[in-house]
């Protein structure tokens, strides 16, 4: 493994002072699922900020309008937070579907984020909700977007003195969610394409509809075009034909004659009905 130095700090602002200083390049180090591997074929040695330290970073928290989560919180907090189930199922079901348990004990949901996979599971799910990063350093902070901040494949954008503190989306009142993905037939292999679905609903009408889909071009995205087919229809009939072919059509848009096009473009059409499926049978 190519490792520089390595720091454990045990405040924030010494993670700031870290970070701004190196005059190498310089990693932080959360759950290390990612970066371990990443290290394993680093071409020059890589300083080490492990922020494993710092408990500050591990709450779950919620209020009126929004929930909130520290950037150490992992996939299994989220699988079991009764703040998370209660306010939005499709997050808690992305994360129990990560890996192994291993993996869900160790990776967090910032590092699944900060690694820019278009496969990273969890990623859909924030997109629907428009969840936002709180980003931070020595000379400030600012919330983005998480679709604002990934920029293609392992790419965010993110200064070397800057590091993700905190995850937020807002509640939406009445808000019933899914998520389903496709991978190999092996638990631990990643998503060959994902989605994550958001309605609200009024007399069992559709008037608010949020979908992402992963895996399908270098980061998630949300698809208009798959929430517009779903607003305004009747639950009975939210499963059908049309819905499912305009999912089909969202993905061909972005994959155009991708090598991968034909198999996801039939792909789609069962995750977004899995994805449906549970939110019609809670
Ligand atoms: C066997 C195996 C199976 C897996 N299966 C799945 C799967 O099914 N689905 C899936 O989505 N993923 C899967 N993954 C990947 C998943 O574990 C990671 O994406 C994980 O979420 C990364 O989090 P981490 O805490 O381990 O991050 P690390 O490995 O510690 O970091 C990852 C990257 O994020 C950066 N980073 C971490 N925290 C911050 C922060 N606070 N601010 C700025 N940058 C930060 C690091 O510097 C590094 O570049 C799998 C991995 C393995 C090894």
């Amino acid at each position: 493994m190519n490792v520089g130095s390595y720091f454990r700090p045990q405040t924030i602002e010494e993670i700031y002072e870290l970070l701004s200083n190196s005059k190498q390049p310089t990693k932080v180090l959360a759950g290390g699922t990612d970066l371990i591997l990443h290290l394993h074929k680093a071409p020059e040695p890589v300083n080490i900020v492990d922020i494993r330290g710092i408990d500050q970073l591990r709450s779950i928290e919620e209020d009126e309008d929004k929930v909130s989560f520290g950037s150490m919180v992992t996939f299994n907090q989220i699988q079991m937070s009764k703040i998370i189930l209660d306010n939005y199922k499709a997050l808690a079901k992305a994360a129990s579907l990560v890996g192994s348990p291993q993996i869900r004990n160790q990776g967090t949901i910032v590092g699944n984020i900060a690694n820019a996979s278009p496969a990273a599971d969890s990623v859909p799910a924030l997109v629907a909700m428009d969840a936002e990063v709180l980003i931070a350093s020595k000379y400030g902070q600012r919330w983005e977007r998480i679709e604002d901040v990934l920029k293609g494949i392992n790419n965010i954008s993110l200064a070397s003195d800057e590091l993700i503190l905190e995850v937020s989306f807002k509640k939406i009142p009445g808000l019933r969610s899914g998520f389903a993905k496709l991978g190999r037939r092996n638990a631990l292999a990643i998503s060959r394409i994902s989605g994550a679905v958001g309605i609200v609903t009024n007399n069992n009408f559709i008037t608010e509809a949020r979908v992402a889909l992963g895996a399908v071009a270098p980061n998630p995205f949300r698809s208009h075009l798959i929430e517009q087919a779903l607003v305004g229809r009747s639950l009975d009939e939210v499963i059908s034909d049309s819905v499912l072919e305009v999912a089909s059509l969202a993905v061909a848009e972005k994959l155009g004659n991708r090598a991968s096009a034909p198999y996801k473009r039939q792909a789609i059409k069962g995750v977004v009905r899995q994805a449906l499926e549970d939110i019609l049978h809670v």
